[in-house]
């Protein structure tokens, strides 16, 4: 968080894709393509503003320290990390997925009136957790960092957790979605202090942000709506 300059963190692929006309209504250009850059720090149209490009897992950390002043995150990903240490003021709509308990095809007749210990593997490891206590059910967690969908094709475990979008990653591995566990889109995040201390050019952001945000709403559903004759 260099004074005087506004850093923004965010993931390559579908989050910086979806984010980029949305930063474009706010008057930020990115001056290189991170998908073909080697930099991790990319400078803009802006002098004053900078972007970093990480993992989409560590987006909170490097906002909640300071390190980066904003972000972009999946609700999966803040769902995940948990701890009130940031601020959430805008939902953008982008990168829309289903977090969902999905498995074999055969298991979904058995799901609701199982006694065994569900065996569930997921990067989701806390929000599982979370999910199932909260019916009071203890499952088996076991800790994965991707291709969930391979662990019940192995016998490693009967379930995953993961983010669904079109399913078909599911269906070519003979899995089904079974329970939704949360509807999942990208937000913007920022640092506390950077709220405070850098309050104009950060409300300024949020709001020119915001405005994007529902003219592509608004967008959609005109588009939805038959036309008059
Ligand atoms: O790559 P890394 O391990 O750092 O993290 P990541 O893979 O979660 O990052 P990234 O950039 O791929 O995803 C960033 C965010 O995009 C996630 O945190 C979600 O909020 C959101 N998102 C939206 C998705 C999807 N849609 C999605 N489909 N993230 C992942 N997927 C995966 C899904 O799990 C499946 O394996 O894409 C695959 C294809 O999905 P289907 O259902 O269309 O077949
Ligand atoms: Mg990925």
């Amino acid at each position: 968080m260099m004074n005087g300059t506004l850093t923004i963190a965010l993931a390559k692929g579908r989050i910086f894709k979806d984010a980029l006309p949305l930063l474009a209504h706010a008057g930020i250009a990115p001056l290189d393509d991170p998908e073909t850059s080697r930099k991790l720090i990319l400078d803009t149209n802006q002098p004053n503003i900078k972007l970093v490009i990480i993992r989409s897992s560590d987006v909170p950390t490097y906002v909640e320290y300071g390190a980066a002043d904003m972000g972009v995150a999946g609700k999966d990903v803040l769902m995940e990390y948990g701890g009130d240490g940031l601020y959430e003021p805008l939902d953008l709509k982008i990168a829309c997925c289903r977090l969902m308990l999905a498995g074999p095809v055969a298991l979904k007749a058995t799901l609701k009136n199982s006694e065994a210990r569900m065996c569930i593997a997921t990067k989701y490891v806390a929000t599982t957790r979370r999910y199932f206590a909260a019916q009071g059910k203890q499952v088996e967690i076991i800790k994965l960092y991707g291709s969930m969908e391979l662990a019940p094709l192995v016998g490693l475990s009967d379930y995953i957790v993961d983010v669904v979008d079109t399913g078909n990653t599911l269906k070519a591995n003979g899995l089904a979605p079974l329970e939704l566990i949360a509807n999942i889109s990208s937000r913007l995040i920022v640092n506390k202090a950077s709220m405070k201390m850098k309050h104009e050019v950060v409300h300024a952001l949020i709001a020119r942000i915001a405005e994007a945000v529902e003219m592509k709403e608004q967008k959609r559903t005109n588009s939805r709506r038959p036309q008059a004759k």
